[in-house]
């Protein structure tokens, strides 16, 4: 079990052993030293960087674990938002008001809340500076931070976002997204252009989702013949993985959606409502297209904080941690969850949610000066929402084989995973992983396995 012993000599030297020198080199006076000593230490006993969801689920396990105010969470947001709800709030199936909570109400009363931003990680010394000048000494660090939206890679694209009569929206963004809806509403014909950028991006299948979403909503309202929906991809392909893929593009095929791939977009003129793409097949060669509604992804990084400091970070940004353990691969007591980290899977809140146990896991371990053994397989999952009643849903591991829950084929668009997607996941997020008791459907995929339901293996 990985129950904290109380503190012991050999549990100080095992746990030294554990972080080779990236402990405080006074880590020991935390079990032997004054009360005073002691109450400075335990506030920083874990360092949590960010209050989304890999954040809140971590505090909350490890601070119900540790105890009272051993964990400080680093987060300067008011609210934290449901962002996988957003596609849907884009397709006007719910309100933003619906997506988001009050950060203190999120994050665990066990938990101390710093409301600043980090401003350096100095994983040499232990310690992260605040915007609010503090610097947060801390035995154990778990980064949490997301992914940043960079809107402004793109020319004219904020200006286009934040120009109220403009045709371009984006759901990524709860600053953007309402304007989605408005879009859909007022394009009676013409093009309808979605986007996908030449990068790594959270919820991969979020760009496709609103183009299923805004197509029904054509049909729906009897104006599909006038709209044409171009998906302009910087893929090579529609989904990484072959089962879904295979699904998805007999469903584009049937409803005669243009897939462009190797399509990025590099340009935007809103006034003339032209959007500029690079083929990167053809690299420099650009080419125009009109729209009458454009549906951008932005391109997404580690946030500057992260990316800079480039101890913690493999060369593309994300912080370097073994994608088995989701420890850092230098500094053995830093760990990653979520999309900040470099481990190849796709970047969901379910994936998040699989790899809650994982760093919990490992990072108790370290606590007690055990080697992390806990293991991460990869686990992600996408309902790929398809239109006003459908979703198929894809699970899928580092191999991106698919590893269904469901006792059925789930490559099929169905009402009951659009029902799941729309109604229970929202309450399985606010309820049981936001309190640390969500660790994914690994457990009920080995229960059905179990009784037997399960398809072929
Ligand atoms: C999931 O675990 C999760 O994390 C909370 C999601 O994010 C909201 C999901 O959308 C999905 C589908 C899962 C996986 C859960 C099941 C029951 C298959």
């Amino acid at each position: 079990m990985n129950r904290r012993l109380p503190g012991t000599i050999s549990q100080c030297q095992k746990l030294l052993l554990a972080t080779h020198n990236h402990a405080p080199t006074a880590f020991s006076t935390r079990f032997l030293s004054t009360s005073r000593v002691n109450r400075e230490r335990q506030e920083c006993q874990v360092l949590v960087v960010g209050g989304g969801t890999g954040g809140c689920a971590m505090a909350a396990k490890l601070s119900s674990r540790l105890g009272s105010d051993k964990v400080v969470v680093l987060e300067p947001e008011d609210k934290h938002y449901y962002q996988p709800m957003f596609t849907l709030i884009g397709g006007g199936m719910k309100r933003l008001d619906q997506s988001h909570r009050q950060m203190a109400d999120v994050l665990p009363t066990k938990a101390k809340w710093v409301k600043e931003k980090a401003l350096e990680f100095d994983p040499d010394n232990n310690t992260v500076s605040t915007s609010g000048g503090k610097t947060i000494k801390y035995d154990f660090l778990i980064i949490a931070t997301g992914l940043q939206l960079n809107y402004g890679k793109i020319p004219g694209l904020v200006e286009a976002l934040e120009t109220p009569d403009s045709n371009v929206c984006s759901i990524y963004s709860p600053k953007y997204v309402d304007h989605v809806y408005e879009c859909l509403r007022r394009t009676n014909k013409g093009n309808a252009i979605f986007t996908f950028p030449n990068c790594p991006i959270k919820c991969a299948g979020a760009p496709q989702k609103i183009a299923y979403i805004s197509e029904h909503y054509f049909r729906k309202m009897g104006r599909r013949d006038n709209v044409n929906i171009i998906y302009n991809t910087s893929l090579p392909v529609i989904f990484g993985v072959k089962h879904y893929a295979e699904a998805l593009m007999k469903l584009i095929k049937r409803r005669n959606i243009t897939l462009n791939v190797q399509r990025n977009l590099v340009e935007v003129r809103h006034k003339d409502n032209i959007a500029v793409f690079e083929d990167l097949a053809k690299p420099g060669v650009h080419y125009e297209e009109t729209y009458s509604m454009l549906h951008v992804t932005p391109p997404m990084s580690t946030p500057d904080v992260v990316a800079n400091c480039k101890k913690l970070v493999t060369p593309t940004g994300f912080v370097d941690v073994d994608q088995l353990t989701l420890q850092h691969n230098k500094y053995s007591n830093v760990f990653a969850i979520g999309d900040s980290a470099s481990s190849p899977n796709s970047k969901t809140a379910a994936a998040a949610a699989a790899q809650s146990p994982v760093v919990f896991k490992n990072v108790m371990a370290a606590i007690e000066g055990k080697a992390p053994t806990d293991i991460y397989d990869g686990y992600s999952s996408c309902p790929i929402v398809t239109g006003y009643s459908s979703c198929i849903l894809a699970e899928f591991d580092y191999n991106l084989t698919p590893v269904e829950t469901f006792p059925l084929d789930q490559s099929k668009e169905r009402y009951s995973m659009f029902f799941m997607k729309k109604e229970l996941m929202p309450v399985l997020y606010w309820k049981l992983m936001m309190n640390g008791y969500w660790n994914g459907p690994a457990l009920m995929r080995k229960i059905f396995s179990v009784l037997k339901f399960n398809k072929k293996q």
